[in-house]
C-alpha cells in the first residue's frame, strides 16, 4: 500500500483554498525524496512535512485509524490539527484506545465494527504526537501526528515521500520517525520547480 497518496486529495483541496488568487493553472509543485534511517532497513512511517505555510488551514475531513489483526493501520497517521481521527475495531477481540500524550484521552473499548472518534483540536505547537495505544493489547502502537497545514507525506517501504501542490516559496521541511531524528531542511519550490530534499535519521 502506498500510503503517501492517502493525503494527495487533502493537499489538492488546501492548495486550492490558500491561492485563491493564483492564476489558473499555476498550481504548486511538488517537494519529494528519499528518508534513510541509520540502523534500520526501512525508511517507512517516516512524516515529512511543511513545519510552517501562510494561512490557515481548516481541518481535513474525518480521517480512520483501524485496528486490525492487532495493528494500528496505518501505523503513522500525520493530520491537520482540528481533524477528526475515527478509530475502528476491525477485529472479533475488544479493543482500547489510549494516548498518554498532550491533552491525553482515553475512549474505551469497544467491540468489532464500532468507531469512536477524538477531535486533534488542541495541538498549539506542531507538531504534536500521540502515542496511540490499547490497554487491552500492550504490543499495540500507533501514532497521530498533528500539523499545522496539510503539506505533509509518509514515507514508503523504500523510504520515498511525495508531498503535492506545494504553493510557490521558501519552506522548512521537518521530519518526524517514532526511533529517530534528523534536523529540518530549507526547501523552495517555484510553480514549476519541484524539489528533492533526502534526510538521513539518526539514532
Ligand atoms: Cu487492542
Amino acid at each position: 500500500m502506498i500510503r503517501h497518496s492517502t493525503f494527495l486529495g487533502a493537499a489538492v483541496v488546501a492548495a486550492a483554498l490558500v491561492a485563491p488568487n493564483a492564476p489558473l493553472g499555476a498550481a504548486g509543485s511538488a517537494i519529494s525524496g528519499t528518508v534513510k534511517v541509520t540502523g534500520l532497513a526501512s525508511g517507512a512511517d517516516a512524516v515529512v512535512y511543511i513545519q510552517q505555510a501562510a494561512g490557515t488551514f481548516p481541518a481535513a475531513k474525518p480521517v480512520e485509524m483501524d485496528q486490525r489483526k492487532m495493528q494500528f493501520i496505518p501505523h503513522v497517521l500525520p493530520v491537520v490539527a482540528g481533524t477528526t481521527v475515527k478509530f475502528l475495531n476491525s477485529d472479533p477481540t475488544p479493543h482500547n484506545v489510549f494516548s498518554p500524550d498532550n491533552e491525553k484521552y482515553n475512549l474505551g473499548t469497544w467491540p468489532q465494527g464500532q468507531t469512536k472518534d477524538h477531535v486533534f483540536a488542541t495541538c498549539l505547537k506542531p507538531p504534536c504526537v500521540y502515542t496511540q495505544l490499547c490497554r487491552v493489547h500492550p504490543e499495540m502502537e500507533g501514532f497521530v501526528v498533528v500539523l499545522q497545514n496539510p503539506f505533509f507525506a509518509v514515507t514508503n517501504k523504500e523510504g520515498h515521500y511525495e508531498i503535492v501542490n506545494v504553493p510557490p516559496g521558501a519552506y522548512t521541511l521537518g521530519v518526524w520517525h517514532a526511533k529517530a531524528k534528523a534536523q529540518p531542511k530549507p526547501v523552495t519550490v517555484g510553480a514549476d520547480k519541484p524539489a528533492t530534499v533526502d534526510f538521513t535519521l539518526g539514532r
